[in-house]
């Protein structure tokens, strides 16, 4: 039995979700509030402070960047061919990379100034700007359409789809669904992804905050 403990939001958590899912292995979702996390890491239940955690029958992982490579080849979707493997760790690092600049905006505690601050980075030529078109240069130029031009879905594939997408749900102040649409080819991406039948499945009875990854979401804007 597999249980991974997180907020109720994708977070950093999502992508585990979806490969937990796929596997076929038994998990179990448990999600957290705050006091329940403070209440986890008061009992050193967190290897390093943080969520999420997956409980395994061999012990606690941490560190979403890890769960996503252990539940991503769980459900078989991680490449065998160790240079095609490398590849696809070498876009993950890069889809990684926006978290770099966003995250420390959370920590901007006057909501104006953190609107300012997140709106700088999405003008042209801005941090998230440049982080968002390099994920689309990536995807235009793949021939297979999967982002590390394998023949089927990877880790960099549901990492850049759940993690990008995820910035547009209206959750985080500042950032609006419209703003997706300076982005037209990582919508080709959406498109791509949200019509695979995998995640098409995963998220057809989804609420709140997933409509974004549903087919058709941003056609709207
Ligand atoms: N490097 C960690 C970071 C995880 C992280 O920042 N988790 C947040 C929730 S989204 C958390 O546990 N925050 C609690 C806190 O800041 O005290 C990872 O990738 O798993």
């Amino acid at each position: 039995m597999h249980e991974l403990i997180y907020f109720e939001s994708p977070g950093f958590a999502e992508v585990s979700r979806f490969f937990l899912d796929l596997s076929g292995v038994e998990w179990k979702n448990t999600v957290v509030d705050w006091d329940g996390y403070v209440a986890l890491r008061n009992a050193e239940e967190l290897p390093h402070g943080y969520l999420p955690v997956i409980k395994t029958p061999n012990g606690t992982l941490a560190e979403s960047n890890a769960l996503l490579r252990y539940t991503g080849a769980l459900a078989g979707l991680e490449p065998k061919d160790l240079h095609v493997r490398a590849k696809v760790d070498e876009l993950v690092e890069v889809i990684n990379g926006w978290r770099e600049y966003f995250t420390p905006t959370f920590r901007i505690d006057d909501l104006e100034e953190k609107v300012a601050a997140r709106e700088q980075m999405f003008v042209e030529g801005g941090s998230m700007d440049k982080a968002l078109k390099t994920i689309s240069r990536i995807y235009s130029e793949s021939s297979t359409g999967w982002l590390a031009n394998t023949d089927d879905m990877t880790i960099a594939d549901v990492k850049a789809f759940i993690d990008t997408f995820m910035l547009f749900s209206g959750q985080f102040d500042g950032i609006t669904p419209d703003m997706s649409s300076n982005y037209p080819v990582l919508m080709q991406f959406h498109d791509w992804m949200a019509n695979d039948e995998r995640i098409k499945a995963y998220y057809r009875e989804a609420e709140g905050l997933r409509w974004v990854f549903k087919p058709g979401a941003f056609d709207r804007f």
